[in-house]
């Protein structure tokens, strides 16, 4: 490895940058919603009680943090991309089957796997791939695979780039930068699709995420989301600032210890496009989103959440706002809401450490084995993992809220992480076995430093 290299942490914080500076200009909405995210952040943040104030770690953590999507078209397509995440120390993490719910894709999450690298900029991108084989049409699907075969959404200059990263295992400070803006011509928005109007329309009836995959030069960032403190101050807001959110946040209700992630989105943009031949058309695919982040669930937790979630259909469906709130919350009123019980009852993943007692402990008497003990001792303290990753029933939400109406499929066929994984050219992190190194390690951490 070259002695020049940077590290990736610090080519995914500029990517991200450049990234929003560019979604910022393309969709002013966005930086809208920036400002107004960053009042409630303030206002939520102000009025901490003192042992729950953010350190400046995390504060720091909270003012980059975003996440975006992108949908892909083609298996080769996707095995670049991860390269070209793995350089901004991005992994794909998790595996979500949107069939289930009519869209033709199935998806990952690139993000920062390791803790350090997450508090320095948790970026991440939801990254979907286009399901052909779910296209009933036979010459409508070859059409559709012709196409995506004949576009390269990578400058030359990025493949090169990628060349030299495999080479050198990194990049200089000066590729970086060229790596970051040749990155972000792929991102980009193009007003020019690349076929006809009826080639367009006879896709777009297929599947309007269809059309808007294939008719395209790249796979444009399509929202770009800033994490809320307070999703529900923010949704109320939005109105005020010329936004209309859609009807229902989707995930877990709001609760005295929030769980999992909770979103909203809105439509932003009906854009202008032109087709082959210059012929004007609109096409809407960018769309803007708040979300705000809660405890990391472990199975157990994630179980019941799911199995809640789906009870609660029967007395939600139709409600909207807070109403919709109400019975949400009603439907989850099983779920504990308390941190001690959601630990004890394993619902939760918690890192540790010491408190002030347990860094002043002299080693003289025994160390109970249990952590329950040691936390009633007062030697080493809980806190919540904050969740990092997606919710498919809530993706699906995002996606055909977007979608406008008549935007949902039926497919018969569903889940193929093996075939996912095998287009990526790699298999997809676990994400409760991340969560839960995070947390054991950071035990063994406490147990170390306890018997010293
Ligand atoms: C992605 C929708 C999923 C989220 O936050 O759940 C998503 C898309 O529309 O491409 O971004
Ligand atoms: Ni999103």
């Amino acid at each position: 490895m070259s002695a020049d290299v940077i590290s990736p942490d610090r080519i995914r914080t500029r990517f991200s940058r450049e990234m929003s500076n560019m979604y910022r200009h393309e969709v002013p909405q966005y930086g809208t919603l920036l400002q107004l995210v960053g009042e409630i952040n303030a206002g939520v943040m102000a009025g901490l009680p003192a042992d729950r104030t953010l350190d400046d770690t995390e504060q720091a953590r909270l003012d980059v943090e975003r996440h975006g999507a992108i949908r892909l078209g083609t298996p080769e397509e996707l095995a670049t991309m991860r390269d070209v995440f793995a350089v901004m120390g991005m992994f794909p993490v998790g595996y979500y089957d949107l069939s289930e719910a009519g869209v033709p894709v199935h998806s990952t999450a690139f993000r920062p796997v390791d803790e350090t690298a997450l508090a320095r900029n948790p970026f991440r991108v939801f990254t979907s791939l286009l399901r052909l084989e779910l296209i009933d049409d036979d010459q409508l699907r070859d059409q559709a695979r012709r196409i995506l075969a004949a576009r390269d959404i990578f400058t030359p200059r990025l493949r090169e780039l990628l060349a030299e990263w495999h080479q050198q295992g990194g990049l200089d400070d000066h590729q970086a930068d060229e790596f970051v803006m040749e990155a972000l011509e792929t991102f980009r928005w193009h007003s020019h699709a690349t076929v006809d109007r009826p080639t367009y329309e006879r896709l777009h009836e297929a599947h309007r995420l269809i059309a808007d995959v294939v008719c395209f030069r790249g796979p444009h960032i399509n929202h770009l989301t800033p994490r809320t403190l307070d999703i529900d101050a923010t949704q109320a807001a939005m109105p005020e600032h010329g936004i209309t959110p859609k009807a229902t946040i989707e995930g877990p209700p709001r609760r005295d210890c929030p769980i999992l992630l909770r979103q909203t989105s809105f439509r932003a943009l009906e854009e202008t496009i032109l087709f082959a031949g210059e012929e004007a058309g609109s096409h809407t695919a960018r769309f803007g989103e708040i979300e705000q982040r809660g405890m990391a669930l472990t199975p157990r937790g994630r179980e019941l959440y799911d199995q809640l979630l789906s009870a609660s259909k029967a007395t939600t469906g139709g409600l909207s706002g807070e109403a919709h709130q109400q019975a949400l919350a009603e439907a989850f009123s099983d779920f504990p809401d308390d941190e001690t019980v959601l630990r004890r009852e394993g619902l939760g993943y918690f890192r540790y450490s010491l408190t002030e007692q347990g860094q002043q402990r002299t080693g003289a008497e025994t160390l109970p084995e249990d952590v329950e003990a040691l936390i009633e001792r007062g030697l080493i303290r809980a806190t919540p993992i904050i969740y990092e990753d997606f919710l498919p029933v809530s993706a699906a939400g995002i996606f055909q809220s977007n979608l406008g109406d008549g935007g949902s499929g039926q497919y018969t066929q569903s889940a193929n992480q093996a075939a996912f994984e095998e287009a990526l050219g790699a298999s997809v992190h676990d994400p409760f076995e991340l969560y839960d190194a995070i947390s054991q390690e950071s035990l063994a951490a406490c147990r170390r430093a306890l018997s010293h």
